[in-house]
């Protein structure tokens, strides 16, 4: 099991990769793979006008509807050891379009399930009422053919509208959406054959939204049916907040993915992915009063806020005739339901932006190529790791700035690389980012970092300020571990600079205006109210018998390993059993942002990436991390993984509940004759393992009120008024 460990942090141009699952496991569910004859399935190059850099480059529905699936490849043979050669940077980066809302769908989206208009089944959704969508989208998931490099011959894909990354969604707080996800996958699909699967399920990650709108991984649905995910975009905490919730709950930067179990890797493999970003008015779509604050005014106090709502949704809303939404709304109302207590409160940040222009999506992950161009998994059901590194779609492109600020909003959306990035200037020195944002939420205060470990599906924000370079310079954004291109060796594009270690390059090409700030505190955080918690849970991440487990159990979605109560606290342990060299766990939990207390033993520092809310844990080998959580407003079933595609495939996940106030009884399993082996070697009944299934510890570790200081969270308020860039 050599190839089961991190990434090293090696130079070695024949890096190998580390993502293969174990295998004699059950996880490679195929025994043999049917190869073809090689064949040259994909002819056609679509087009990628649909990718725009400015704000509005939307992607209507129907547009994507009007281009022709193309047949599924087959499989290249034999398979390569590498892909193609690539020259780098010779393509910019893509900006996914903004995904294209409407005002009405057909059949009209309905509290219970439409299953005679085609909608999959699904429980009635949760305050329906309460929060009636404003605005819908109408996704369709389907293949289409994507070009990575204009070396490599056009790929198959599955994508969202049929592109990749999927549409960006761009929204606002306390203003309700539904998305309606067509499945429009092939409907006759061998999986032995070609990898993937064409029934699916998305996960809004880390939005806070009901059950039946989680995307949990055992409700997928079938091709020819749709489903309506309800996003209300509300606070967590919005019921204990009135009216409008605790904005310090907020967070920004979401990404929606394939999230259908035993293939989460494989169908995100193929593409289906993308990102969504809430607004409000402390993070606002638009920065400062310039030139895309159109509305700005100015009082005898100085320049006002600017009603960005409206700017926004007019942009976003904008239909031919329409001036209301789907509510009979008019569009500018729509999005004016914030507090305004805390708009006085928490002024706005003016982070840069717009979208698309200095508010920039990077979506990063890593792909192999057959000679034809098309993505290949070396045994059926189980992706390579990939051998070129991708951002937004393409290998090693290029992306022009001019002199100012940049906000960066980096995803790794796997499938199971671990990237560390630093950012590089001419002279191979390295220049520092502040990051703003972990996992989409906002720092109390901005921490500058020189490079970035960026595990699967965390999401960092950060800031880079150009303002000081000279136009013509390069900078590189470089991954600590080389792509393996087997390319004829590329020159290095500047002293200290590896060429296989670059993921894009930052072209300066002139100046441009900055209105955008990096004030030196960004927001407050939540209290932590300890008399709110009434239980702490363990969770051991292991691997034993060849097969990765939760709790010595391996996913059942039939099985609610723990009930917790609607309002209440929980403290939770996350364990990665295995020793220190062995995988690593980036553990992602549903539903709620957390708060991490410590992290083998130690609590994060002041200046620690860890201080910020998070959604995404990652457990290096032996690591035990110790996370506050509260579980508010939606009931229903949940879930805590690892995020490593593999892994979660390979059933290192778990389903849990939230119950009513009236019932916690859902299926809980226990183990009393404590049969069940635990680590390896250890045996059944492992004594420091009592805790099977995930019922709550009988001896939770002490807690103090020390741990629970809300102080050590926000230590920078005397800092509040300043700038730091
Ligand atoms: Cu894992």
């Amino acid at each position: 099991m050599k190839e089961m460990r991190r990434e090293p942090a090696t130079h070695s141009k024949k890096h190998k990769k580390n993502v293969e699952p174990p295998g004699g496991t059950g996880v490679n569910r195929r025994t043999a793979l049917k190869l073809g004859a090689a064949a040259g399935a994909a002819t056609i190059l679509t087009s990628r006008k649909g990718f725009a850099t400015d704000f509005i480059g939307a992607q209507s529905a129907a547009a994507a509807a009007a281009t022709p699936p193309p047949p599924e490849p087959i499989p290249c043979t034999p398979q390569p050891t590498h892909s193609p050669e690539t020259t780098p940077f010779v393509q910019p980066l893509p900006i996914p379009p903004v995904a294209f809302p409407q005002f009405t769908l057909s059949p009209a989206p309905t509290l219970s399930a439409n299953i005679a208009g085609g909608e999959a089944a699904r429980a009635d959704h949760q305050r329906w009422t309460q929060f009636l969508p404003h605005i819908y989208y109408d996704f369709h998931l389907k293949p289409a053919l994507h070009q990575f490099h204009p070396d490599i011959p056009p790929t198959y894909i599955w994508g969202y509208n049929g592109i990749y990354p999927g549409p960006t969604i761009l929204n606002l707080y306390n203003l309700p959406i539904l998305v309606r996800f067509h499945n429009e996958l092939p409907v006759t699909h061998d999986d032995t054959v070609n990898f993937g699967d064409n029934n699916h399920t998305t996960h809004l990650h880390n939005s806070h939204s009901a059950s039946e709108s989680d995307g949990f991984a055992g409700d997928f649905w079938a091709p020819g049916l749709f489903k309506d995910h309800h996003y209300p975009n509300i606070l967590a905490g919005f019921d204990t907040h009135p009216p409008l919730g605790d904005i310090r709950e907020r967070l920004s930067t979401l990404w929606y993915h394939d999230h259908r179990h035993s293939f989460t890797a494989t169908n995100n493999y193929r593409g289906l992915n993308g990102m969504y970003f809430l607004y409000d008015f402390i993070d606002t779509p638009f920065e400062g009063f310039g030139p895309f604050a159109k509305t700005a005014t100015t009082t005898s106090s100085g320049p006002a806020r600017p009603d960005w709502e409206t700017n926004l949704m007019q942009t976003l809303l904008k239909t031919e005739g329409a001036t209301t939404d789907s509510l009979g709304t008019t569009v500018a109302s729509a999005a004016a339901n914030f507090d305004t207590n805390a708009k006085s409160a928490f002024p706005p940040l003016f982070l840069p932006g717009p979208y698309g222009v200095y508010d920039i999506p990077l979506n990063f992950t890593d792909k192999k190529f057959c000679p034809d161009g098309q993505m290949f998994a070396t045994v059926p059901d189980a992706v390579p790791a990939g051998d070129k590194f991708c951002v937004n779609g393409a290998i090693q492109p290029f992306f022009q700035v001019k002199r100012r600020k940049y906000r960066f909003r980096m995803l790794n959306s796997g499938p199971a690389r671990i990237w560390t990035f630093s950012l590089l200037d001419n002279g191979g020195g390295v220049q520092p980012m502040t990051v703003v944002c972990t996992d989409g939420n906002l720092l109390t205060a901005p921490i500058p970092v020189t490079s970035l470990q960026v595990f699967v599906s965390s999401r960092f924000d950060v800031i880079v300020d150009f303002s000081k370079t000279n136009i013509g310079d390069h900078w590189y954004l470089t991954n600590i571990a080389p792509q393996f291109t087997q390319n004829a060796p590329e020159p290095n594009p500047a002293p200290g600079v590896d060429i296989n270690t670059v993921v894009m390059r930052f072209d300066i090409v002139g100046d441009a205006p900055d209105n955008s700030q990096v004030p030196a505190h960004l927001i407050d955080y939540p209290d932590l109210n300890l008399s709110e918690v009434v239980t702490t849970r363990i969770w051991n991440f292991d691997l034993f018998g060849g097969q990765f487990h939760v709790n010595d159990l391996i996913f059942d979605a039939d099985r609610a390993d723990a009930v917790v109560k609607q309002g209440t606290a929980e403290t939770w342990i996350i364990r990665n059993r295995l020793p220190a060299a062995g995988w690593v766990h980036p553990v992602h939990i549903h539903l709620e942002e957390g708060r991490v207390l410590s992290r083998n033993g130690v609590a994060p520092g002041l200046t620690d990436l860890e201080s910020g809310r998070r959604d995404v844990y990652p457990l290096l080998g032996g690591d035990e991390v110790h996370i506050y959580l509260r579980f508010r407003e939606w009931f229903g079933k949940y879930m805590i993984h690892c995020h490593n595609l593999g892994h979660e495939d390979n059933f290192m996940l778990v389903r849990w509940d939230v119950g009513t106030t009236t019932s916690l009884v859902t299926s809980p399993f226990k183990d009393p004759a404590g049969t069940i082996p635990n680590t390896p070697g250890a045996g059944p009944g492992d004594p420091a393992d009592p805790d099977h299934g995930a019922q709550p510890n009988p001896n939770p570790p002490i807690l103090t009120e020390d741990i629970f200081r809300e102080d050590r969270f926000k230590p920078r308020k005397a800092a509040k008024k300043g700038v730091v860039a």
